[in-house]
């Protein structure tokens, strides 16, 4: 192995062009290279091919967060399809979520969310194949997605905070899930101290992973950004900008070293247990104040306004990028301990500083030691190795060119003891000349590395519905999702519920109108192609509720119904049940219809609502 900085992809063309996409992105006016009229000239490196033939199934999972769009969205690695795109936050209509009675109950009306992390829960410091978990940033909550069926199961409202963002599970076992604020805020947030932001706070948040509740919040100084765990359970952890405590850009950018916040879960969980916390406003999670001297936290500082916390996989190291340092900053878990117990200074945790390039933000691993960090304003990866930089030697390995202004980065496996050093996915903030140009607003490039070798190859471009934050790739044997529902699944407690009360004893036969007052229920099945009722009667301005049941036990025949002119639209998939309500404000007949494409009668399968 060598020092040398590989620069087989600094060719000068290349070198003119990115020099002019990095000057506009110091101005503020990124977006602009199209205009030069340039044209994609990279030879990509040709190895490590990421097609996979028609009828092969991929070796990963790709688990991505949908950004603004408030989904999280699964695709295939190493071929980069798109497999699904699983509703959490936000409206859709092919699975009705935000239209069914179950997605009501949680959405609570919000049909708007900002996701950026996804993260599965663990076992052993590997994935568990049960549930992933991804934040809101935008309402402070957190959602929890079944991976047995690939849907949304349960959301948390994060009291007292805003701009929910880093989250972490537990690595250990199937326990909490860490959730940073990033915004402070007044505590509680009814009026007061609007004008007086010293007395803002942000909060770190506990959830129970199987039950979803707030456990407790832990008050810090400055704002958090992202999480992690370490592989034992002991520490939780939080990047940590705005040391300053400003409300505007410039106040917030005055000082040289903020911190990584370290959560000594121990301590918290015993002074939980004694009862030490104090409750802020109507909430009533117990909050602890870990504020600068207590015992529950340590501030370690970092260079300069500090983006992304990541541990390695063999759990000894945290990797914490500078954003506005050049430098990541390597924190030796091991003496944490040490710290806590003040036998040492928290700033003595950091064993190595490498410059790795301008603008770093987050690390992934391979299973070789060597670390992966996306450089946004350098527009690389910097593949580096953690043994030579904690020895004090150069760690650089290779600058890899992306394209372009990366923000996340993940390896295969990387947030496991398992990282396997095959794929580094780079998602690219700005897309700029990779694809056709459709208009101002464009999609992202997303960008497949091949790390098997010395040397990282670039083998695929991906262009992405904006924006996903960070992705996680996951060996697929680790993910053992079901294709039919069983008809008894809590989910549908609901259903069955109304069920019981109107008398109906099989849902999957049933053929049923009930009115109760104003109330009209209505069960029905589907089984391809026809509902079980092809017409029902209702008077106008009554409440309709249709209780559907896709009675057909065949993979992948999946039923649905959407009633013209009243906005309901939803699907159901193999055994499953599903119910929304609406109101029927107009007489008249309004057909509803099966949108899944189910048979070639699929047409066929439609009945009449007749409204009198
Ligand atoms: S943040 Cu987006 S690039 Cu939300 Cu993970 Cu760093
Ligand atoms: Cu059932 Cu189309």
């Amino acid at each position: 192995m060598t020092d040398e900085i590989d620069d087989q992809d600094h060719n000068t063309e290349n070198e003119q062009r990115r020099s002019f996409l990095k000057a506009s992105v110091f101005a503020g006016i990124a977006g602009t290279g199209s205009a030069l009229g340039l044209v994609p000239t990279l030879a990509h490196a040709k190895s490590g091919s990421p097609h996979v033939p028609p009828g092969d199934l991929d070796d990963y999972y790709g688990f991505w967060s949908g950004g603004h769009s408030g989904e999280v969205r699964v695709l295939g690695i190493p071929s980069a399809r798109e497999l699904k795109r699983i509703p959490v936050f936000n409206y859709d209509a092919a699975y009705g979520w935000g239209t069914t009675n179950f997605s009501k109950s949680l959405l609570k009306g919000k049909l708007s969310g900002d996701t950026h992390h996804v993260h599965l829960s663990y076992k052993n410091g590997t994935y568990d194949g049960k549930y992933a978990f991804v934040n809101d940033k935008a309402q402070a909550r957190l959602a929890r997605i079944r991976l047995d069926m690939f849907v949304t199961d349960k959301i948390t409202d994060i009291p007292n905070c805003q701009g929910t963002h880093g989250i972490f599970p537990s690595r250990n076992k199937l326990d909490a899930v860490y959730c940073n604020s990033e915004f402070r805020n007044p505590l509680p947030n009814d009026g007061r101290d609007m004008d007086d932001p010293k007395k803002y706070g942000a909060l770190h948040t506990c959830i129970d992973a199987k039950t979803m509740e707030v456990r407790w919040q832990v008050q810090v100084d400055g704002n958090m950004d992202l999480c992690a765990t370490d592989y034992d359970g002991k520490y939780s952890m939080a990047c940590s900008y705005n040391s300053e405590g400003g409300t505007t850009l410039a106040e917030m950018m005055g000082k040289d070293r903020d911190w990584l916040v370290v959560f000594n879960l121990e301590r918290i969980e015993a002074a939980i247990k004694a009862g030490k916390g104090h409750t802020i406003g109507g909430s009533q999670v117990p909050v602890l104040d870990g504020r600068h001297g207590s015992p529950y936290t340590i501030y370690i500082p970092i260079p300069k306004s500090p983006h992304g916390v990541n541990v390695d996989p063999t759990g000894r190291y945290a990797v914490c990028a500078g954003k506005l340092s050049p430098t990541v900053s390597l924190v030796d878990i091991k003496k944490l301990k040490d710290a806590f117990n003040g036998r040492i200074k928290p700033r003595k945790c950091v064993v190595a500083e490498p410059e790795v390039g301008i603008g770093p933000l987050h690390t992934a691993f391979d299973d070789r030691g060597n670390a992966y960090t996306s450089i946004f304003i350098d527009s690389v990866v910097t593949k580096w190795n953690i043994a030579k930089a904690v020895a004090g030697k150069n760690p650089i390995i290779q600058k890899l060119d992306i394209h372009y202004q990366v923000g996340h980065i993940n390896a295969s496996m990387s947030e496991t003891k398992n990282a396997d050093g095959k794929w580094v996915i780079s998602l690219n903030k700005f897309s700029k000349d990779r694809f056709l140009p459709v208009g101002p607003f464009r999609n992202e490039n997303e960008q497949l590395i091949d790390i098997s070798g010395r040397k990282m190859k670039l083998v695929h471009d991906t262009a992405t519905h904006p924006e996903p934050h960070d992705a996680l790739i996951v060996n697929r044997n680790l993910i053992r999702p079901k294709k039919v529902w069983s008809m008894n699944d809590e989910r549908f407690a609901f259903e069955h519920g109304l069920a019981k009360r109107y008398g109906i004893k099989d849902l999957a036969t049933a053929a049923n109108v009930i009115r109760d007052g104003t109330h009209v229920y209505v069960f029905m099945n589907g089984i391809a192609p026809s509902f079980s009722l092809t017409e029902f009667r209702v008077k106008q301005g009554d409440t309709v509720t249709i209780i559907l049941t896709n009675a057909d036990k065949v993979e992948d025949l999946s039923h649905g119904i959407c009633v013209s002119h009243h906005d309901i639209n939803f699907g159901v998939s193999p055994q499953e049940i599903a119910s929304a309500t609406f109101k029927v404000n107009n007489k008249g007949v309004f057909w509803y219809y099966c949108p899944w494409f189910c048979h070639a009668l699929h047409l066929e399968m439609r009945g009449r609502m007749i409204v009198g």
